[in-house]
């Protein structure tokens, strides 16, 4: 009798054992909702006071702020967290949450994306913006979805030109035999190789040494990055070819976006785009600033007559070519962006 009450009784300290671990478990998911915030990792590769830094730590509060704790971003700058390219596969894979790219290195992966990198495709930064605001955004966003990526917000990159340690260029054939540092991305490649030049692919971070030390002559980039890298204190020359501009996104990867709430999701979504229209003000008043400093520090800029714009448009034509060879499903959003206005 005895030894049957005291099997009774382990048995209900045991269920109460069992009962007490399932009251701290339920106890532990009801405060993980309430009181732990989803942390997100972010990555960008601008220095402190840059536009989009300022404007990506405007978005990690403002999203914190529009779930009400519930995410956390922390965003780890001038590329703390690796290059571009990397990054870009990092989101794509969800162990970061955010990045904040350039549609340059994003073009190998997704073709929508690539015909922003088409030389000389956008006729002004005014008009790229008008595109990337309606349909040709709209296309551009549904490839990048395809791959993994949502674009919650596209930023200003202004318009890319050459830059060298040697010269003005003034012309197409003064690219000839330089050794040019581009972006990873075929289509840039292809483009200094239709120049006649030679093409270096590398990370923007290893751009400033390699043009210290010669390994490559010369560059492009928008005045902002030609400024705050200073690359400008290492290759004086700078050539208003303005060939390129592409714009970036604040990049989300799809999988953390599509199973957020839906109150999250607009939240997020809020968020970048109330950013984004503080990171388009900064570049404005950034790009007059970049100009001036490098200007007050001795680099020489110098114009491209617009018969000599025409000759760099007709020598990158191959780029174009090429490209809708190899994606002629993509002529019609090539077609879009030259008939906006
Ligand atoms: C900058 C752009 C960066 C990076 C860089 C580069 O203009 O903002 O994201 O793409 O150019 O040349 O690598």
């Amino acid at each position: 009798m005895h030894a049957r009450y005291a099997k009774w009784g382990l048995k209900m300290l045991r269920l109460k054992k069992i009962a007490v671990a399932f009251g701290l478990v339920t106890a532990a998911v009801s405060m993980s909702a309430s009181v732990m915030a989803a942390d997100w990792k972010g990555w960008n590769i601008h220095v402190t006071g840059y536009p989009n830094t300022v404007a990506m730590d405007d978005f990690a509060r403002l999203v914190k702020e529009k779930t009400q704790g519930r995410i956390d971003l922390k965003m780890y700058h001038a590329g703390t967290l690796g290059n571009q390219s990397d990054a870009i596969e990092q989101v794509r894979l969800g162990a970061l949450a955010i990045g904040n790219f350039s549609l340059g290195p994003i073009g190998p992966i997704a073709p929508e994306a690539n015909v922003v990198s088409l030389p000389f495709v956008f006729s002004s930064v005014e008009q790229a913006f008008r595109a990337m605001d309606g349909e040709v955004g709209q296309k551009i966003s549904d490839g990048l979805e395809k791959k993994g990526l949502i674009a919650l917000a596209y930023h200003d990159s202004g318009s890319r030109s050459f830059y060298n340690t040697q010269k003005p260029i003034t012309e197409p054939s003064d690219v000839e035999g330089m050794k040019v540092r581009v972006m990873n991305n075929d289509l840039y490649s292809g483009m200094i190789t239709a120049l006649g030049g030679n093409p270096s692919p590398m990370a923007f971070s290893e751009v400033y040494q390699a043009l210290k030390t010669n390994v490559v002559n010369g560059a492009e980039n928008n005045f902002p990055s030609y400024e705050s890298t200073g690359h400008h204190e290492v290759a004086g020359f700078y050539s208003l070819s303005q060939h390129l501009i592409i714009p970036e996104c604040v990049c989300i990867n799809a999988k953390i976006f599509n199973d957020l709430p839906a109150a999250d999701q607009k939240a997020v979504r809020e968020a970048a785009q109330e950013s984004a229209l503080l990171q388009r003000k900064l570049w404005s008043e950034r790009k007059v600033a970049s100009r001036e400093k490098v200007l007050a520090s001795g680099v020489k800029i110098n114009e491209i007559a617009d018969d000599q714009k025409l000759a760099f448009q007709a020598a990158m034509e191959p780029v174009h070519k090429g490209f809708l060879a190899k994606n002629p499903e993509l002529v019609s959003l090539v077609e879009l962006i030259k008939n906006t206005k």
